[in-house]
């Protein structure tokens, strides 16, 4: 840890880490903390209906599709009522996008006053739900362009991933644990459910240069272009492992911390890929480059590409910095 990166001391939580961060900023007004912590409540809420879901009868899906064309599990419309309610309400947010609504959700008139516009993947992985393989929340935050006072508009979300001013995930996995990036660097927070708080376990987290492990769902071999492929096989090589959950939040989060890079390219049956841009791709690739890492979409910098819709989707290349370079140059390629 450098002398340059904020110090904390054992037991800090995560409200005291955004007061101390807050003080930073004498022009700030707490809503930003107020946010975050609106944030941490839906996190806490989700994870416990996440670890009894068997028990609470929320295994399985909801018989109904999404704007995606899934099939909604219970946890997934939990997850996504529960997000919503925790943030339209505490005067911070403006409007709000969810992989699982069509559109754009603004927040009741009397709180257009709030500042920030939220994206959200409810419950990324939900496939891995009823096997009980980790899952998780992904959010990123955009103070918006639209006046304040007023409603929010398309302008807020349709922008470039670099105006993100902080983004995170919460993992329910093994345990509970939320990732906060924003200016001040990346830090992990792992709940202790017993006093229903986060408690902070990895501050100003780092992705080294260079990892050992690469990630990618290998069945569509085939169908990756020979960039992809020579990547792969370079790793190899260099004797790195292969480590797919099938869960992004849980493979990203992996990464992070071990270092190593997943890809999720087009195929020729998608050539946009599986992913979302707005709500998945940006904030994980925000995080990635403040812990020093990068993203791309196989051809340009992911913080670099405007939305054209609010779903739209995007090859992803992510990780630590020498195999996404590595990658990205070969995929330009093809
Ligand atoms: P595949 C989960 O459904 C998800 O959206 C991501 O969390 C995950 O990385 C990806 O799909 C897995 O897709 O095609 O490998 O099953």
């Amino acid at each position: 840890m450098t002398s340059s990166e904020p110090q904390f001391e054992e037991g800090t939580t995560l409200d005291r880490y955004l007061m101390d961060t807050l003080r930073d900023f004498p022009e700030a007004q707490g809503t930003f903390v107020n946010l975050m912590q609106s944030i941490g409540l839906a996190g806490k809420m989700i994870s416990s209906r996440v670890n009894r879901a068997g028990l609470a009868g929320m295994f399985g899906g909801t018989g109904e599709t999404n704007v995606q064309g899934e099939f909604i599990q219970k946890l997934d419309e939990y997850a996504n009522s529960t997000f919503i309610r925790a943030l339209e309400y505490g005067g911070h947010t403006c409007m709000i996008v969810s992989e699982e609504e069509d559109g754009l959700i603004e927040v009741p008139s009397q709180h257009h006053s709030g500042r920030y516009v939220v994206t959200v993947d409810p419950l990324d992985g939900s496939s891995n739900i009823d096997v009980s393989i980790t899952i998780g929340t992904i959010f990123g935050v955009f103070r918006r362009n639209s006046k304040e006072g007023g409603p929010a508009d398309i302008s807020d979300v349709l922008r470039k991933g670099s105006d993100l001013v902080a983004a995170g995930y919460v993992l329910y996995g093994a345990g509970t644990f939320l990732v906060l990036g924003t200016e001040q660097g990346v830090h992990g927070f792992q709940l202790d459910p017993s006093v229903g708080e986060f408690f902070l376990t990895h501050p100003n987290i780092k992705l080294a240069e260079r990892g050992g492990i690469y990630s990618l769902n290998a069945s569509h071999w085939d169908d990756f272009g020979e960039g992809v492929r020579a990547s792969v096989r370079e790793w190899r090589g260099r004797g790195y492992t292969a480590r797919y959950v099938g869960s992004l939040v849980a493979d990203f989060h992996r990464n992070l911390l071990k270092g190593g890079v997943f890809l999720y390219p087009g195929t020729h049956k998608n050539p946009k890929g599986k992913l979302r841009l707005l709500y998945e791709a940006f904030p994980l690739a925000f995080l990635a480059e403040k812990a020093g890492g990068a993203a791309t979409d196989g051809e340009q910098r992911i913080l670099d590409i405007t939305p054209e819709g609010l779903h739209d989707r995007t090859p992803l290349v992510i990780g630590t910095r020498a195999e996404v370079e590595e990658a990205t140059d070969r995929m330009r390629l093809d």
